[in-house]
């Protein structure tokens, strides 16, 4: 991978260089203390299994708005006399940025990228546009594009829904937008698709008829999936969970209920999905969790690394700083084997407060210096430590005899009842939950 740094007309980040690794007892801030690139660990470059991405939505749109106060951060590149001459800026902006960070990926949504135009006509010229800046951009500097997606729920016209819409005219509008993203995606090269529902769902059950609005989110997607298929896409088609916020209630609720949803619509060979920490948080489950229901279903795709706040219930979209949450999730990642077309992306912002543009680049090399430690101890505790044999011996019942042709349908209910009889009362076995928790942190070291 290259690491060719790019500055268009205008540096926007003057004051910061390429970020080098320097080493855990390294004082300068700006330079990775874990996140060694090359560094090989299990066969595979931390580059190559972390796959890090940045997205251009938080990091370079998103400019420190909340609920109750206006912007507080204020971009170089917004200073422009129309809309497209600032989506140049912003895109020149995010390749020095990323390609200074290093990271071989990024992500977009459609109106990140480029402004919606008066009719779909003009705003699909003006992506179409954009694009080709962009994948200049990628080739100037190496960088190559995770995943695209499309805005599906901050223009007015998708309060009700999108796919999920009461009026078709609205399920036509996504229609388009989804069109011209998946050209996008597919001229860049992305690897991924995703699709994020966050007004797929519903405020009012009463007023709601769910069956028909999630039959009518199947369709879209197949139709999707089928229109990708056509014009070459090559990746994975994602669907990222998330069980409310904006809607009261979002159909994606879980990885659960995604994975039985892909399953009944027979979506399952096309998607998988991707997973955000702070979501898991708000479905009432850990990171871990998530992640070990799609490794378990073979639909793990991708990951949006950013944590949320556990005294808070909505989306804080924060830096992973949590050092035990990398641990197990890259436990989870590397038994199944790594990412394939997926990766790590930062859908995080940092605060309204971080008013300086360094604290962006602060914000991402805390990120990818935890998970670098979060792959380099999950690599020991799978490799090294006796972690995987403990588990598969407490279901060693299962591994011949009786309990093997259970596992394999040979037994009906009746001869298990009658295998009871012959056993007995079992003897208490012990889940030694403790021994396995002293274990995980004994390799945090
Ligand atoms: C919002 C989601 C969103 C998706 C992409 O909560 O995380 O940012 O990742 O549309
Ligand atoms: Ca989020
Ligand atoms: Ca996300």
């Amino acid at each position: 991978m290259s690491r060719s740094v790019f500055t268009g007309e205008r540096e926007y980040f003057p004051d910061v260089g390429a970020i080098p690794f320097e080493g855990r007892e390294s004082d300068n801030p700006l330079a990775f203390k874990f996140y060694d690139a090359k560094k090989v660990i299990g066969g595979k470059t931390m580059e190559e299994h972390l796959r890090f991405a940045v997205c251009y939505w938080h990091t370079f749109c998103a400019k420190g708005a909340d609920p109750f106060g206006r912007d507080t951060q204020v971009f170089a590149w917004d200073d422009a006399p129309d809309a497209m001459t600032a989506a140049r800026q912003r895109m020149d902006a995010a390749f020095e940025f990323a390609s200074k960070l290093g990271v071989p990926y990024y992500c977009f949504h459609d109106v990140d990228m480029s402004p919606a135009g008066a009719d779909v006509r003009e705003s699909e010229r003006n992506l179409q546009t954009m694009v080709e800046l962009a994948a200049e951009r990628q080739r100037a500097t190496g960088m190559k594009l995770l995943w695209g997606t499309a805005n599906l729920f901050t223009h007015p016209r998708y309060m009700n829904g999108a796919a999920t819409n009461p009026d078709f005219r609205v399920v036509a509008q996504a229609g388009a937008q989804v069109k011209a993203a998946l050209d996008a995606t597919v001229a860049l090269g992305g690897e991924n698709y995703v699709f994020w529902g966050g007004r797929e769902g519903y405020m009012c059950l009463q007023n709601t008829d769910t069956r028909t609005e999630q039959e009518n989110l199947a369709r879209f997607l197949t139709m999707a999936r089928d229109y990708g298929r056509s014009i070459g896409f090559k990746g994975t088609f994602l669907i990222e969970p998330k069980p409310m916020e904006p809607t009261k209630h979002q159909y994606d609720f879980d990885a659960q209920t995604v994975i039985g949803f892909l399953r009944h619509y027979g979506l399952d060979g096309d998607f998988k999905l991707n997973i955000e920490a702070n979501h898991a948080t708000l479905a009432g489950h850990t990171f871990a969790h998530e992640l070990q229901m799609c490794t378990d279903a073979g639909l793990l795709g991708s990951i949006d690394a950013n944590r949320g706040d556990y005294q808070n219930g909505w989306d804080t979209d924060q830096f992973p700083t949590d050092l035990y949450d990398a641990v197990t999730a890259m436990m989870v990642v590397l038994a199944d084997g790594g990412f394939k077309t997926g990766g790590l992306n930062f859908d995080a912002r940092v605060r309204r407060e971080s008013v300086d543009m360094q604290d962006i680049f602060l914000g991402h090399i805390g990120g990818m210096d935890n998970f670098a430690r979060g792959l380099e101890i999950a690599q020991r505790l799978l490799e090294d430590s006796p972690y995987q044999q403990w588990k598969a011996d407490r279901y060693q019942s299962f591994r011949d005899g009786k309990g093997l042709a259970f596992r394999n349908g040979e037994l009906d209910l009746a001869a298990l009842a009658g295998l009871a009889q012959e056993y007995g009362e079992p003897v208490a076995t012990s889940g030694k939950q403790e021994l396995f928790e002293n274990l995980v942190n004994q390799y945090i070291a």
